[in-house]
This record gives structure tokens, C-alpha cells and sequence, in this order.
């Protein structure tokens, strides 16, 4: 069945995590059935309300605990796979100085820079004056990573161009009448 087919999968580095989606959905409705069975058949008890309530709290306890546990283990097995490069201590092959302002960029003091492709880069992204956006595109122009440019902050925004071409870098603010002519080139080459 088409259902069955469909699989959540994750991939980092090569390696990859596969759960079907539909043997998942029919594994916890096994369970749910299971116990509806169990509910409606199990012998009615005796005890007084106190005492059973005294017991649910107990299992409540335990299912919490349980519950956390699996939590706490499957977030310290799934960080790993976290695809973003500011998780990882991954030092950047080159850092650019990139400032905003109207109605220009400056990387490194210049409209065009080379940078080579996969390396990491690091964007230290400010502004001279109001808020501008950096936004990168690739040559297809479709956008690949953004970060703001503010006065008085640097932001640090960390890529790693894959595809060599030609990027363009456009102001995502509307930051005066001139925003439109907000444009610059990064040139990304094979690196050895
Ligand atoms: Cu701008």
C-alpha cells in the first residue's frame, strides 16, 4: 500500500536514519488496541477509591520519569544530525566584514568578492545607518541565506556555497529610496 511506502528520513555526513512511517502508525494503533482490550476486560477491582488512586499516582510517577528519559536520550542522539554549522565547532575557511548602507555593501571594503566553495564562510554582518538585510541568491535566484544588518550589532551568519557561479547579494529592508540599487557580487570558485 502507498501509505506504507512513505518514510521519514534524515541523512548527515553520509549516514541515515530511516523510520517507516507506516509501520509506525500501525504500531501505536497495535498498542492503543491493546489496551481498550485490556480496559474492557480486566477484572473490576475491589479496593477502595483511595488505595487506587494511591496506585495511579505511583504508575503516573513512573510513567513521567520514563517518559523523560526517553526524551533527554532521543534529543542527545538526534543532535548530531542538527544540519546547522553554528551548532558545530567547524572554524570558517575565510571571514568577511560585510557592512550595510545606503544604498551600498561593502565585503571586506569591496562590491565583489571571490570566495571559494566548499569552505565555510563566515558573514560578519553590520550597518552604518539603518537596517538593512543581506540576503544571498544563487545563480538560479533563489535565496540561500539571509541575516540582518543593524546598527550597532554583528551579526554572524555562516555558509557554505556548495555550486560554484556567480551569488548576488540584494538589501532584504526597504531602507530608502534607493534600496533597490542595494546589490553585490559573490563569486564562488572551485577550491582545490
Ligand atoms: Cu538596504
Amino acid at each position: 500500500m502507498e501509505w506504507q511506502k512513505r518514510a521519514f528520513s534524515m541523512s548527515y555526513q553520509g549516514t541515515s536514519l530511516q523510520v517507516d512511517a507506516g509501520l509506525l502508525v500501525l504500531g501505536v494503533d497495535i498498542l492503543i488496541l491493546l489496551l481498550a482490550i485490556y480496559v474492557a476486560f480486566a477484572p473490576k477491582s475491589t479496593l477502595p477509591k483511595e488505595e487506587i488512586a494511591h496506585k495511579v499516582y505511583g504508575a503516573r510517577k513512573v510513567y513521567f520519569f520514563f517518559i523523560s528519559a526517553v526524551l533527554i536520550l532521543a534529543l542527545f542522539t538526534t543532535l548530531p544530525f542538527t544540519p546547522y554549522p553554528q551548532f558545530k565547532k567547524i572554524k570558517p575557511a575565510l571571514v568577511v566584514r560585510v557592512i550595510g548602507r545606503q544604498w551600498a555593501w561593502s565585503m571586506n571594503g569591496l562590491n565583489t568578492i571571490t570566495v571559494p566553495a566548499d569552505k565555510l564562510i563566515e558573514f560578519q554582518v553590520t550597518s552604518s545607518d539603518v537596517n538593512h538585510g543581506f540576503g544571498i541568491y544563487n545563480p538560479q535566484g533563489e535565496l540561500v541565506a539571509q541575516t540582518q544588518a543593524m546598527p550597532g550589532f554583528v551579526n554572524k551568519l555562516k555558509y557554505t556555497f556548495h555550486k560554484p557561479g556567480e551569488y548576488k547579494v540584494l538589501c532584504l529592508e526597504l531602507c530608502g529610496v534607493a534600496h533597490y540599487m542595494m546589490a553585490a557580487n559573490i563569486e564562488v570558485i572551485q577550491s582545490k
